[in-house]
């Protein structure tokens, strides 16, 4: 893609970016997005089975949704697009990523700064005791976890509907993008919040925001740049501009 000079102008004098992922960044890694064609498992909406409720009343059915996902996470790879974003950590100064992805592929293609606004699939904890359980460490009874000090229901550490978000990561993660220079949104169909107050207040303080997606969204009419096409091809090539603006 030919980038405007303005844009350009902007990657270069910045120094401070942060990257505001979403489920469609690890598409290319083959991991399913939430909404869209791609988006539905066994025809539930997110919002079925991604709340506290819908877990009550059938935790099996909760369970085999992130079992699922999971083993799917598990045997996927970070690609090109998770890795751009950790090779910016060569040019700029400072470099975040806010990410709604429970995945774990921004650290493995080697982020250092990242702040997991939704929670992470490998983390799991006991709704009586608030005992906490990594994944490989969970015990099934009648396919569901049990706690083995209290024998609670053992749910995964993400956040639902109607659930809170982590106040220091959230916290945290609204200071990064307040003193950003550039935020990109990637991948992401910027209709949950409070996550999407993360750009919002990025935009606020003066940064510019940046979409990458496959498609329109909510947000594209509010961005200074929206590049249009897979993040897997357009993040290298921006990894490739700043290198070149910033090494020459
Ligand atoms: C590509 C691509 C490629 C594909 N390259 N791009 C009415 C109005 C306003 C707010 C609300 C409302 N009713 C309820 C609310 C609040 C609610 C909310 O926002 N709902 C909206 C749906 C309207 N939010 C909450 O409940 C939050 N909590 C909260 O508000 O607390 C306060 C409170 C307390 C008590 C009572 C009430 C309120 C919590 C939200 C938690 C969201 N959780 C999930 C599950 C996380 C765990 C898990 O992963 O299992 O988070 S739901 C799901 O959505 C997940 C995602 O992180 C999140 C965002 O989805 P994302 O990442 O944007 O994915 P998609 O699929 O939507 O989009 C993918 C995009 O990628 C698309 O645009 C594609 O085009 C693109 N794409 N391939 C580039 N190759
Ligand atoms: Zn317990």
């Amino acid at each position: 893609m030919e980038f405007e000079k303005k844009f350009l102008d902007i990657l270069e004098s910045a120094d401070s970016l942060v990257f505001f992922t979403g489920a469609g960044i690890s598409a290319e890694s083959g991991i399913s997005t939430f909404r869209g064609e791609d988006g539905l498992w066994k025809k539930f909406k997110p919002e079925e089975l991604a709340n506290f409720d819908a877990f009550l009343r059938n935790p099996e059915l909760v369970w085999e949704w992130y079992k699922f996902r999971r083993d799917v996470v598990l045997n996927a790879e970070p690609n090109p697009g998770h890795k751009a974003i950790a090779g910016m950590e060569k040019l700029y100064d400072q470099v975040s990523v806010v990410t709604q992805n429970i995945d774990n592929l921004h650290r493995r293609a080697g982020s250092s700064n990242i702040f997991e606004l939704h929670g992470n699939i490998e983390k799991n904890y006991c709704i009586e005791c608030h005992s906490y359980f990594n994944s490989n460490e969970l015990e099934y009874v009648n396919k569901i976890p049990r706690c083995n000090l209290c024998n609670g229901l053992v749910r995964p550490d993400v956040v639902w509907f109607g659930e809170n978000l982590p106040h220091d990561i959230f916290s945290a993660a609204e200071k990064t993008a307040e003193s950003s220079d550039i935020c990109f949104l990637v991948g992401t169909s910027a209709i949950v919040y409070p996550a999407i107050y993360i750009p919002l207040s990025a935009r606020e303080t003066g940064a510019t925001l940046v979409e990458i997606n496959i498609e329109k969204t909510e947000i594209s009419g509010e961005v200074n740049f929206c590049f249009t096409g897979k993040s897997g091809e357009l993040l290298p090539q921006i990894l490739q501009e700043a290198e070149k603006l910033k090494h020459g």
